[in-house]
C-alpha cells in the first residue's frame, strides 16, 4: 500500500523597494492564506533572531561596522542557516513566504560605491549572486515597484543604513537589471504597483499568489535551487 501524498507548499518571495510595504503585503497573505485553508508560513531576511542576525542588526543599524564582503557573505550565511527548515517545511505542505530573499541580498551589495581598494569589480551581481547558489528557488517573485517620492512619504524611510536616495535609486536600477536578467529568469518575477492603498496591493498580491501556487500544482513537486 502506497502513503498518501502530500503536495509540496509554494515558495513565494516578496521582493521590492524599501517602504513598498513588503511586511504588511506578507501579514495579510499569511492572513489570507491561512483562512483560505492554505497552510502557509513566513520567513523573513534578515532573519534577526539568530547569532548571524544579530550581527546584521547591528551593522544595519549602524553600531558596528563590516567590510562590504563580508556582510553580504554573512546576508548569504542568515539564509543557509535556514535552508533545512525551509525545505522540510515545503515538503510537509506548507506554503512559504519570503519577505526578502536572495534578490535584495544580491542589489543591495551590488548598490554599494565601489572602493578604490578593493579588485576589479568585486561587487558584480555575478560576484553577489556565488554564495546564494544552491538554496531553493522561490516558484515566484512578487515585486513591489513604488517611486521614491511614495515611499519616502512612508513611515520609517531613513531610519537604517541604505535608506538613502542615491543607494535606493542604484537599488531600483539593479532589480530592473535583474529581472530582465537570463531568459530563464524572466517568468520568475511578478511586478507589482505598489503605489494604490494597502487593500488595492493585496489584491495584486494575491493574484500572483494564486499564479505561484498553480505552478507547484503543475510541476514535478521538485524544489528547483538557484
Ligand atoms: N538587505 C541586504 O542588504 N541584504 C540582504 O541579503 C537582505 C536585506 C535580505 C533591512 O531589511 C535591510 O536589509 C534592507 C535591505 C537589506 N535595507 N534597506 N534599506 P528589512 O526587510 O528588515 O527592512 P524593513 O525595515 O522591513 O523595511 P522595508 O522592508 O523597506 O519596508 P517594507 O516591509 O517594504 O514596508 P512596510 O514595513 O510594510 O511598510 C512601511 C510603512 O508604509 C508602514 O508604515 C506601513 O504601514 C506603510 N504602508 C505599507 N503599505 C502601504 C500602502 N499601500 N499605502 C500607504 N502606506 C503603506
Ligand atoms: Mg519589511
Amino acid at each position: 500500500m502506497t502513503t498518501p501524498h502530500t503536495p509540496r507548499g509554494a515558495l513565494i518571495a516578496i521582493e521590492g523597494l524599501d517602504r513598498a510595504g513588503k511586511s504588511t503585503q506578507c501579514d495579510l497573505l499569511l492572513k489570507r492564506l491561512n483562512s483560505s485553508g492554505i497552510p502557509a508560513t513566513l520567513q523573513k531576511f534578515p532573519d534577526r533572531t539568530t547569532a548571524i542576525g544579530t550581527t546584521i542588526n547591528s551593522y544595519l543599524t549602524s553600531t558596528s561596522h563590516l567590510d562590504d564582503q563580508s556582510i553580504h557573505l554573512l546576508f548569504s550565511a542568515n539564509r543557509w542557516e535556514r535552508r533545512d527548515s525551509l525545505l522540510s517545511t515545503l515538503t510537509s505542505g506548507t506554503t512559504i513566504l519570503l519577505d526578502r530573499y536572495i534578490y535584495s541580498g544580491i542589489v543591495f551589495t551590488a548598490a554599494k560605491p565601489k572602493s578604490p581598494v578593493q579588485p576589479p569589480n568585486p561587487l558584480s551581481i555575478q560576484w553577489c549572486k556565488a554564495p546564494d547558489i544552491g538554496l531553493p528557488r522561490p516558484d515566484i517573485i512578487i515585486f513591489l515597484n513604488i517611486t521614491q517620492e511614495d515611499a519616502e512619504k512612508r513611515a520609517g524611510f531613513g531610519d537604517e543604513r541604505y535608506e538613502k536616495k542615491e543607494m535606493q535609486e542604484k537599488v531600483r536600477r539593479l532589480f530592473e537589471e535583474l529581472r530582465g536578467e537570463g531568459s530563464n529568469d524572466k517568468g520568475d518575477w511578478w511586478v507589482i504597483d505598489a503605489g494604490g492603498t494597502v487593500e488595492e496591493v493585496a489584491e495584486e498580491v494575491w493574484k500572483g499568489v494564486l499564479e505561484g501556487l498553480r505552478r507547484v500544482k503543475e510541476g514535478n513537486g521538485e524544489v528547483r535551487s538557484i
